[in-house]
């Protein structure tokens, strides 16, 4: 009997409709950036003089690797929700084997490409377990796989502020159920600065974040058969004073109709309309010290890049 069922959707296809048929502003998750290619205009993104952020993250932990091992203790695993290549890892991995000895690293991203140049970078330092997964289902991984003695949980980079605001406090509440008492968590949070500075990192003259923002319509003409012109659609910023956020948005440069096979549908862009891509939100130390707070962790220290308006929040689960 022929089957009558219609064929299973995947998550990018599922969300890229559901985004798509919005009634106002239409959306794409920006999780859906980093496929491999990607993953490597991210990397790109970071060696730009405009986007300072990686620097300052990578900054804070090269000069405070050591006295960031001696606050958090011994430590027997290090995880990393979103390792990408794992070179700023390193630092930490480096002053924890020195002054604990022998560590396990589970670098945790959903690209495999990602996975592989960061298990090759930290492999002389720690026995690195990689899980190719996004952030909750490594959190899930974490609690399964996580050997005896207290766990450093990693979160650099400020990937945080690519969640909503509002739903940043479930999220750590989720971070914090999959810990232990006596473990820690890193939170790497890019800081408010002036608005010149924000609005030039995430629109820098190259044109390297206008192809990262312009490649999630690729990597759907890829893998879901559109037919997205991605020359009919510019990139886009927007600095929310009201939100404390930077939005990447899509802009089609003419009215145009787009079909996406997996879906058999297609869609309506206006000229001058946008396809929201990713919020980057911005925080303050005392936010962050609410975060801590609410979702019931210790605060232990905070390193802060004066170059960069950048932190680090060391965090602990009390026993
Ligand atoms: C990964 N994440 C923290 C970056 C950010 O700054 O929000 C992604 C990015 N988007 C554009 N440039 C970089």
């Amino acid at each position: 009997m022929p089957s009558l069922s219609r064929p299973v959707l995947s998550g990018f296809a599922r969300d890229i409709l559901s985004g798509l048929s919005k009634t106002g502003q239409k959306e794409i998750h920006s999780k859906y950036f980093y496929d491999d290619l990607g993953s490597a205009l991210f990397e790109a993104i970071t060696f730009l003089p405009e986007y300072g952020l990686t620097r300052a993250d990578e900054r804070l932990l090269q000069t405070y690797a050591s006295p960031l091992a001696s606050a958090a203790g011994q430590v027997t695993s290090v995880f990393e929700l979103g390792s990408g290549s794992g070179k700023k890892t390193r630092y930490i991995l480096e002053a924890l084997r020195e002054q604990y000895g022998a560590l396990i690293y589970s670098p945790i991203d959903v690209s495999a490409a990602a996975l592989a140049v960061c298990e090759k970078e930290t492999s002389d330092l720690a026995d690195v377990r990689p899980v190719r997964a996004d952030w909750i289902e490594g959190l899930g991984n974490l609690s399964q796989t996580r050997s005896s003695g207290p766990v450093l949980l990693l979160f650099l980079g400020s990937s945080i502020g690519n969640l909503e605001r509002s739903y940043i406090p479930s999220f750590l509440d989720s971070v914090r159920a999959t810990l232990k008492p006596g473990d820690l968590f890193l939170l790497g949070a890019d800081l408010v600065k002036d608005v010149e500075t924000m609005l030039a990192a995430y629109d820098d003259p190259t044109g390297v974040t206008a192809a990262f923002n312009l490649n999630i319509l690729g990597r759907a003409n890829r893998e879901l058969g559109a037919d997205f012109d991605l020359r009919s659609f510019t990139h886009e910023i927007r600095w929310n004073t009201k939100e404390r956020r930077i939005e990447m948005h899509l802009l089609s440069g003419r009215n145009q109709t787009v079909f996406i096979a997996a879906l058999d549908k297609t869609f309506d862009f206006e000229a001058g309309e946008t396809i929201w891509t990713e919020s980057s939100h911005k925080f303050s130390e005392a936010e962050l010290l609410d975060f801590a707070g609410s979702a019931g962790f210790a605060p232990v220290h905070v390193w802060v890049d004066h170059e960069w308006r950048f932190a680090e929040a060391l965090w602990k689960v009390e026993a």
